[in-house]
């Protein structure tokens, strides 16, 4: 596999660092853009109380939103999400499959994390003022979560300080960098860790996919479930 680097950090959670291909990355900017300015696209999603979210979000295959959680059509404008597209999933397929090399290698189970195939997929694009405080993924269905089905994220664009632990303390939380193209996994018993984006680091996304998407100042990130 084209995997240069990787790191299991917790039982269920393994870090591909830099799998996605500069080709993978343009292709997802490009597709993000495409479907952003469509029906469903992004959009700032606030809490009941009018607090807004530091972040633009859209979702694919089904629709999701911090206050009504997995409902058929956006609340805000009735929109109905588009399809994951199938690269996309292709993507998915060969992120765990990869992760799966990586842990038979290291003589590790690989039933530490469960293979899924995704019908959500959860868009966000931070500015460099973007953030998300700690929170679990606790909304997929009672046994996607028992199963422990993982959630797998595509950073691409700025890097940024990633934190996950095992309770709510950002104090208490580990931190990794997640930079343009890596990929993370967290599924089995870390399917339901503490985790969020602290800050997105000015500057840091690949000249390369800049000048070839013409993305915007940010980070664009992926998150794939099965509900
Ligand atoms: C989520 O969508 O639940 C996230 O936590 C996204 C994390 C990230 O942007 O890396």
């Amino acid at each position: 596999t084209n995997v240069p680097q990787c790191q299991n950090l917790l039982s269920g959670m393994v870090l591909l660092k830099k799998y996605l291909s500069h080709e993978d990355q343009v292709k997802i900017v490009q597709t993000c853009q495409k479907l952003g300015v469509g029906v469903g696209g992004f959009y700032r999603p606030s809490y009941r109380d009018g607090a807004k979210l530091h972040l633009q979000m859209m979702c694919l295959g089904k629709n999701w939103d911090p206050e009504a959680k997995y409902v058929e059509s956006r609340p805000t404008d009735g929109a109905k999400p588009p399809e994951i597209p199938e690269e996309f999933r292709k993507l998915v397929k060969g992120a765990i499959q990869a992760s799966h090399d990586f842990l038979l290698h290291q003589n590790k189970d690989i039933n530490e994390l469960p293979k899924m195939s995704p019908d959500i997929c959860i868009v966000n694009f931070y500015n460099e003022n973007g953030r998300l405080g700690l929170h679990q993924d606790r909304d997929e269905s009672p046994e996607s979560l028992a199963k422990g089905l993982p959630v797998v994220s595509f950073s691409v664009g700025n890097s940024t300080e990633f934190l996950y632990g095992l309770g709510r303390d950002v104090d208490k939380a580990d931190k990794i960098l997640l930079e343009s193209g890596d990929v993370l996994i967290f599924g089995g018993k870390s399917r339901m860790i503490f985790h969020g984006v602290s800050t997105i680091q000015a500057n840091t996304a690949p000249k390369r996919l800049i000048d070839e998407t013409n993305l915007r100042p940010g980070r664009l990130n992926l998150t794939f479930r099965q509900h």
